[in-house]
């Protein structure tokens, strides 16, 4: 899978996705995450891409053309699944739609910025307009830095084990139920007695009990969703 994200602060997502989990599967071969500088794409020498809004409002609008010329000669060398745009108006992000994204091929991801893009972008370019939440953040690139995560985290082979990704909170509409280590008593905090048990099946009963309970108490909107 291909990721090409377009943003005006590349510095601000380089190293997230030069390191850990992102960086490994890089390493790998199984993604390719690919940051563009929309400025290298104006074609005025200040490398503007934002101008005044039409009508007299306040603040800037990300211009059409940097944009069109960026999105363009990346379609010019593959095709696209979807071309999104960060922006909190956009449908909201979740492990549904991490889990088809991760389906995908190729896919591109404008990080929104300023007061927003012209809309004609929108309209004409945009496949897919996705929020992270209900709360405004100055740009799309920490937006796109989630997604990301979210969706790379979950190809085959990129978490070592298997079974990781598959059993997290949400995977299924449900919390994860709690886990842990050695040692078995620290300070007299103790393990609960059926982990040490090696009995598998009551184990995994213990596990989808655990995790009913917490979704009950802390997320019981989830459970509606459930079948
Ligand atoms: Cl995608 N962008 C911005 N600027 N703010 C947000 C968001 C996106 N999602 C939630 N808040």
């Amino acid at each position: 899978m291909r990721i090409d994200i377009i943003t005006v602060l590349p510095e601000l997502l380089e190293g997230f996705v030069r390191e850990s989990i992102l960086g490994r599967a890089q390493k790998k071969g199984l993604v390719e995450i690919h940051l563009h500088n929309l400025r290298d794409y104006a074609t005025n020498k200040y490398r503007r891409v934002d101008d005044y809004p039409f009508g007299g409002f306040a603040g800037m609008v990300m211009q059409c053309e940097p944009i069109d010329r960026c999105i363009s000669a990346l379609k010019a060398e593959r095709d696209y699944d979807e071309v999104i745009f960060t922006t909190p108006d956009g449908e909201q992000f979740n492990q549904p739609m991490a889990n088809t994204l991760s389906l995908c091929e190729n896919l591109i991801i404008l990080c929104g910025h300023y007061k927003g893009i012209d809309y004609r972008i929108r309209e004409h370019l945009i496949t897919k307009e996705v929020s992270i939440g209900d709360y405004v953040l100055t740009g799309g690139e920490l937006a796109a830095a989630v997604m990301t995560d979210a969706i790379v985290r979950i190809v085959p082979g990129v978490i070592g084990d298997e079974q990781s990704a598959l059993s997290d909170s949400f995977q299924d509409n449900l919390l994860a139920a709690p886990v842990y280590t050695r040692p078995a008593d620290y300070k007299g905090w103790t393990v609960p007695e059926i982990l040490l048990s090696g009995h598998e099946a009551k184990i995994k009963e213990w596990e989808l009990q655990q995790s009913f309970e917490r979704t009950k108490a802390l997320r019981p909107d989830l459970l509606k969703k459930k079948d």
